[in-house]
């Protein structure tokens, strides 16, 4: 099956009015592509980069978080009506950060991705394992626990309308790229867990790869079959190196 392949840029807590202004402005630069490209703003900027969105179309827009609760007494919480209001169409959910710094659990990323299903957002689950995980060959069980938290919580039916990003710990921020082949193992893996559910969902879900992509590696990493696009952080907050990417995906 022929999955399109995303290209999404999560600038996490990076930028300011002006900056991403003029990254937003390089953006519009992009020739056609193949792949869906998506922005991840942080909050406050969502408005500004909707409004150039909503002229120019063929960028996408994305939430990095979203609050598991609908609405209330959540103090600096930000719910998926909020986000529908500024047209976003996906959402990161458990990416790492949030997971070892905030304290998410899988419980609370499985929920959060059934908040935003029930939106109509598109969950960008995270998952992926530490350094220590890896060098106990636990990987794969980590990557297993981690789908399967969320499995529980919205159905493997649920997946036609999740996208994954494996982004292994150890590589995030780091420069120490994944190889090519590395990804590609664990994405195979991920998608035959999946078929052991349901085989048309599993050819369906798009797996990106995430954690220090480059121009300079991207192109080996889209060449991998299992491998649909990639979620680029450091990487994507120059418009350059940015478009050098979503050209590598086609
Ligand atoms: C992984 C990735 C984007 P970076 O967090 O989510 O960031 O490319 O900077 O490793």
């Amino acid at each position: 099956m022929i999955r399109q392949k995303i290209v999404a840029g999560n600038w996490k807590m990076n930028g300011s009015k002006a900056s991403i202004s003029s990254l937003v402005n390089g953006l519009l630069e992009m020739s056609e592509s193949s792949a869906e490209v998506v922005v991840t703003p942080p909050f406050p900027y969502l408005s500004q980069v909707a409004d150039v969105i909503a002229q120019q179309s063929g960028l996408v827009l994305a939430a990095q978080n979203l609050s598991q609760y609908e609405k209330g007494a959540y103090t600096g919480e930000v719910s998926t009506a909020m986000l529908t209001d500024f047209k976003v169409t996906y959402v990161l959910v458990g990416h790492s950060e949030r997971r070892s710094l905030y304290g998410e659990t899988d419980e609370v990323v499985a929920e959060k991705v059934k908040m935003a299903l029930s939106a109509g957002l598109k969950p960008i689950l995270c998952i992926g394992e530490t350094l220590e995980e890896r060098e106990a060959e636990q990987t794969l069980l980590v990557c297993e626990r981690q789908v399967a938290a969320v499995i529980d919580v919205v159905g493997i039916q649920a997946f036609e309308n999740i996208v994954i990003a494996y982004e292994p710990v150890w590589a995030i921020g780091t420069g120490l790229s994944a190889s090519a082949q590395q990804a590609q193992d664990v994405h195979q893996a991920i998608r035959a867990n999946l078929a052991s559910l349901s085989t048309p969902v599993s050819e369906k879900v798009q797996i990106l790869y995430g954690g220090s992509v480059k121009a300079s590696t991207s192109a080996e990493l889209f060449t991998m079959p299992d491998v649909d696009g990639a979620l680029v952080g450091g990487a994507s907050l120059d418009a350059k190196e940015f478009l050098d990417i979503v050209k590598a995906a086609g």
